[in-house]
């Protein structure tokens, strides 16, 4: 092949958000436009990550992507990259593609130093709906901010790009190696199995055998539910194959490029055969319900934990896998080097943390933040309010991974009573969890697509109001009197204890003395207009007092927030679109 040159100018509005550029598809098909984002991307990382490496290029499946790998194939042939990796049929999730960057070793002994990575996530997915690239870096985690922002500056000034217009279209879904030669060299495409390194990777984790053991017990039964994202191709191959569940135990298992026309996002809203499955829909399910249900995302990398008619918190989630992690996963046979999570999570894993005496941190949204303490081996499990949750096994959250952890866990409590006795279940472990610890009641109210002027004023005037505590208490008391004082409100603002990298303006903190909190944000994923996140989260420890329903128990502070943030006045919604 040769390499052209192509002329081009910025096109506005290509600020990775939290996790990456996502847009609707109809603006990535724009002339140039992906072309402008993948070589600012190549243009902002160092030359030998690019000149003669090895580079993953896989995704979700999501509509478009097979256009958007065959054009990232022949960019990066003209940037002089020696190898493009892809998962067969285009399919590697979040987590997975982070394993292959770090396990993954090619028949000539290479290894990968990055990838591009094709999601929107959880936001679906079809011609008109959403589409989105990232990068990750040789370690297997999101680029940080340095980078990304190199990636936006360069956006703003490109005017040419590199492709190897005449490479023909790989044939991408058949395992093999496919070799071109061209002005630099040879350049080669190597479509690999999905789902083998990240199988590997997970069997040196886990006991499969004590799982299976679970699993295949009559008293237990199972669901996972994948909403037609990439999960699917991995569920079969673990949950099915290598563990002996049932095939009816997964739904919606075959990844869709449009998801099946359905929203991938793991929670009670979207995942709704699951949650009827499970005894938890409006409707009286059909048939026995499960013992344990998960479900994930389009990507895969976040995961929803049910226990038979019950709804684990993602927040509980993380608390409960690091309190026994040591005990039911090989992995951490040794103990936790510390845990972490993202500011808006509850403070449950707090409490674990300090009864176990472990380092614990508390960073911004989004996972490419917990990276770095990773690497620098401070944290061994972290987790994101937003199903988020995972371990320094590799640099993104794993969906596959925390129901493996789950699975463990159950059958670690369960190991002595799988013949005889009665299951111990997941509500059982959690409600276990509250008695020992006390129960951070939590929710989420998700406002989508609102007005973005409208949004930036509500967030201001809550930046406002924290001058003056003493006035935001006289108007709490005047909304609530069960309600106790603010004695503290700020802009959430990080700085990373490894690089010294600071982050500002990453959340509206509100903190009262009872140790509940109210956080607002603004979402970093979104594709149109502004998403305004509340989270409200309130600590109970009397053990008698932790077993209330949990939007009952916070209707008093969902109050609070609503009136102290004048959330109809300046949105114009009486309710918000989504609650977690
Ligand atoms: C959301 C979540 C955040 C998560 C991010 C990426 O971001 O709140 O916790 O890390 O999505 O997840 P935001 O900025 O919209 O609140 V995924 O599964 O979209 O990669
Ligand atoms: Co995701």
């Amino acid at each position: 092949f040769k390499v052209d040159r192509k002329e081009s100018a910025p096109i506005d509005g290509q600020k990775p958000g939290t996790s990456g550029l996502r847009k609707k598809v109809v603006v990535f098909k724009q002339p140039n436009y992906l072309h402008n984002f993948v070589q600012s991307t190549f243009n902002a990382l160092a030359t030998d990550k690019v000149k003669g490496a090895s580079i993953v290029v896989s995704g979700d499946g999501r509509y478009y992507s097979k256009d958007a790998i065959q054009i990232i194939i022949k960019m990066a042939a003209a940037n002089g990259v020696r190898r493009v990796w892809v998962g067969k049929d285009g399919l590697l999730s979040t987590p997975a593609v982070s394993a292959v960057i770090r396990e993954r070793v090619g028949a000539d002994g290479s290894k990968a130093s990055g990838a591009f990575i094709l999601t929107a996530s959880h936001n679906p997915g079809g011609p008109h709906e959403d589409f989105g690239i990232k990068y990750n870096m040789e370690n297997g985690g999101p680029a940080p901010e340095a980078i990304t922002d190199k990636i936006y500056a360069n956006t703003k000034t490109i005017n040419g790009y590199f492709i190897a217009e005449d490479l023909p279209d790989v044939d991408i879904s058949t395992i093999g190696v496919t070799s071109f030669s061209g002005p630099e060299g040879n350049f080669d495409v190597d479509v690999f199995d999905s789902a083998d390194d990240y199988v590997k990777l997970m069997k040196t984790i886990f006991d499969f055998q004590s799982i299976q053991k679970l699993l295949s017990s009559p008293k237990f039964s199972f669901c996972y539910d994948a909403l037609h994202g990439v999960a699917g191709a991995y569920a079969k191959r673990i949950f099915v194959e290598e563990l002996g569940a049932k095939e009816s135990s997964l739904i919606n298992c075959t990844p869709k490029e449009d998801f099946g026309g359905g929203h991938p996002d793991p929670n009670l809203t979207y995942a709704k055969e699951l949650v009827s499955r499970m005894g938890l829909g409006k409707s009286s399910p059909q048939g026995e319900v499960p013992e344990f249900g998960a479900a994930a995302d389009g990507d895969a990398d976040r995961n929803m934990i049910l226990g038979k008619r019950f709804f684990v918190t993602p927040s509980d989630s993380v608390a409960i896998i690091a309190a026994n992690a040591v005990q039911a996963i090989p992995y951490f046979a040794s103990g936790l080097k510390g845990v972490a999570r993202s500011m808006p999570t509850s403070a449950a894993l707090d409490v674990v943390a300090k009864n176990l005496n472990l380092k614990f941190f508390e960073v911004p949204t989004g996972w490419k933040f917990f990276g770095n303490l990773m690497d620098a081996g401070l944290c061994s499990v972290c987790g994101e309010e937003s199903f988020g949750t995972g371990s320094d096994h590799i640099r993104e959250k794993d969906g596959i991974w925390a129901v493996l952890a789950w699975l463990s866990i159950l059958a670690f409590k369960n190991k002595d009573n799988i013949n005889g006795g009665s299951l111990v279940t997941v509500e059982d472990i959690v409600r276990q969890h509250w008695a020992t610890y006390g129960r951070h009641y939590y929710t989420r109210y998700d406002y989508e697509n609102v007005d973005a002027a409208a949004a930036k004023e509500l967030m201001a005037n809550l930046v406002k109001l924290q001058a003056s505590l003493p006035e935001v208490n006289k108007t709490i008391s005047g909304i609530r009197s069960d309600v106790s004082n603010v004695v503290e409100a700020d802009e959430f603002e990080y700085k990373d204890p490894v690089d010294g990298s600071v982050s500002k303006h990453q959340g509206i903190r509100y903190l009262f003395a009872d140790g509940s909190r109210l956080v607002f944000r603004l979402s970093g994923t979104g594709s149109e207009g502004a998403t305004i996140r509340l989270y409200i989260e309130q600590y109970e420890k009397d053990s008698s007092k932790t077993g209330r329903d949990s939007q009952e128990a916070l209707a008093p502070l969902v109050d609070v927030a609503l009136k102290l943030s004048k959330m109809q006045e300046f949105t114009g919604r009486s309710a918000p679109t989504v609650i977690t």
